[in-house]
């Protein structure tokens, strides 16, 4: 059996957990909050990773690529090895080139905290040119690559709407309202592992604010 260790309010954390719920493999959940991570499967002390009874794995996207490898149903990545690697591309992009640079705006959109102007400045740049590079590698026909479901959609729908709702809060606009990118997740919302995710991070969201305003 394998077990998916973390938190459901976390995007890294929904991203393997979708793909698991989108291929129908059975798991099991274990709550580790920050700061409570099992560091030698996780030596950063990032969430998530997974315990198998092989042993564990960190870093979500090995995980999702492990997990393509071991278990083939419901696969998540095309058959021919170029649009497999293409898929890879959009994912990687998502993750890289849009999340974690959003992701420095965070502390003040989500967690109560400031960011200086500068670095709101230079990551509303940086936004600004990965955004336009992004949109010449998408579809949106129906899923974000094309005609079928993949792992950058499962890297979409955790990520696109942090990337929305951070920008959004920071600068007052949305860096990806020039893209059809609210009609995809309406619509890929729609898909009951999307649903099952998003309803189990509104819930977990509450603990973890609850949790912050204790200490
Ligand atoms: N590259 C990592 C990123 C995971 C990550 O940053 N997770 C966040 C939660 S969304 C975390 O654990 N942050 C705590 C920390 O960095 O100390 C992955 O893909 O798994």
């Amino acid at each position: 059996m394998l077990t998916l260790c973390g938190f459901s309010a976390s995007n890294y954390y929904n991203k393997v957990k979708l793909a698991l719920l989108e291929k129908g493999v059975a798991f099991e959940e274990e709550l580790a909050w920050v700061g409570e991570v099992d560091t030698a499967a996780s030596p950063l002390g990032k969430v998530p990773y997974l315990k198998s009874d092989q042993g564990t794995l960190c870093e979500s996207t090995v995980i999702l690529e492990y997990l393509e490898a071991q278990y083939p149903q419901h696969p998540l990545l095309p058959a021919d090895l170029f649009a497999a690697a293409k898929a890879r591309e959009l994912l990687r992009f998502i993750e890289l080139h849009l999340e974690l640079v959003a992701r420095n705006l965070y502390p003040e959109a989500f967690f109560g905290g400031k960011v200086s102007d500068a670095a709101k400045e230079k990551t509303g740049q940086q936004l600004a040119k990965n955004v336009a590079a992004f949109a010449t590698l998408t579809s949106f026909s129906p899923f974000i690559g094309g005609a079928d479901f993949t792992l950058a959609d499962v890297g979409a729908a955790v990520h696109l709407p942090l990337v929305s709702s951070a920008s959004k809060i920071i600068y007052g606009k949305d860096v990806l309202s020039d893209l059809p990118v609210r009609d995809y997740l309406k619509q890929i919302g729609e898909r009951p592992t999307v649903q099952k995710v998003n309803a189990d991070r509104k819930s977990n969201t509450e603990q973890l604010l609850a949790r912050a305003k204790a200490k």
